[in-house]
């Protein structure tokens, strides 16, 4: 059984978002078109508390894109985004939400960043989306969504721990890329991890 793993298509990470991805809003068409087509969807949601130490705003003279150190972690500083409850941590409006199997938020723990939508940056604590894939019988994944040298990056990784076979829709991802050439960083990081790069075309 395969399922469809949509990363955190929210206000803010689209073009006018408080963390808008360049091309974001490119990928929403994309998964309307890949829904139909899986029987088992689930959505990440990145869904911070407003004083989430991710946030610059918390670390007086710290601007974005700075790294600090986070109870340990490298943590890079990002602007106020996804704060629950707001409308940029809202599904971006166009996204067709029908026949989501359930959504798993992350990032709520305001001492521990979260890119992937399997753990925390620590690997401390599960969101439960394995254990809830395995309980459906899933085995393989297509993970597609914002942003590819983040959390979707991340959430492909964890996903490959897991043990599950993971597909990776480039079409479908678009990346902050602070830095020129993260994406295609991410992308070969993904394809050496076990990865297998697809086109949103090529999912049957
Ligand atoms: C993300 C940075 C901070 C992402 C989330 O969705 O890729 N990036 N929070
Ligand atoms: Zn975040």
């Amino acid at each position: 059984m395969r399922a469809l793993i949509l990363v955190d298509l929210q206000n803010d990470f689209l073009p006018g978002g408080a963390l808008a991805v360049p091309n974001g809003d490119a990928v929403i068409p994309v998964a309307n078109a890949l829904l139909p087509r899986f029987e088992i969807v689930v959505a990440t949601q990145d869904w911070h508390p407003a004083d989430h130490m991710s946030f610059a705003a918390q670390h007086p003279g710290r601007s974005p894109g700075e790294v600090v150190d986070l109870d340990g972690l490298p943590q890079v500083l990002w602007p106020v985004h996804c704060v629950q409850g707001t409308r940029g941590a809202e599904f971006a409006a166009p996204l067709c939400q029908e026949g989501w199997g359930a959504v798993f938020v992350k990032g709520t723990d305001p001492r521990v960043d979260s890119y992937s939508g399997f753990y925390d940056n620590g690997h401390r604590a599960s969101t439960g989306l394995a254990d809830w894939l395995r309980g459906r019988g899933v085995d393989t994944v297509y993970v597609m969504g914002l942003a590819t040298d983040y959390c979707v990056k991340f959430t492909a990784l964890d996903a490959v721990s897991e043990g599950f076979a993971t597909h990776l829709v480039v079409d479908g991802c678009r990346g902050v890329e602070l830095a020129p050439g993260d994406v295609e960083a991410a992308l070969a990081e993904l394809r050496e991890a076990g990865v297998t790069l697809v086109d949103s075309g090529d999912v049957a």
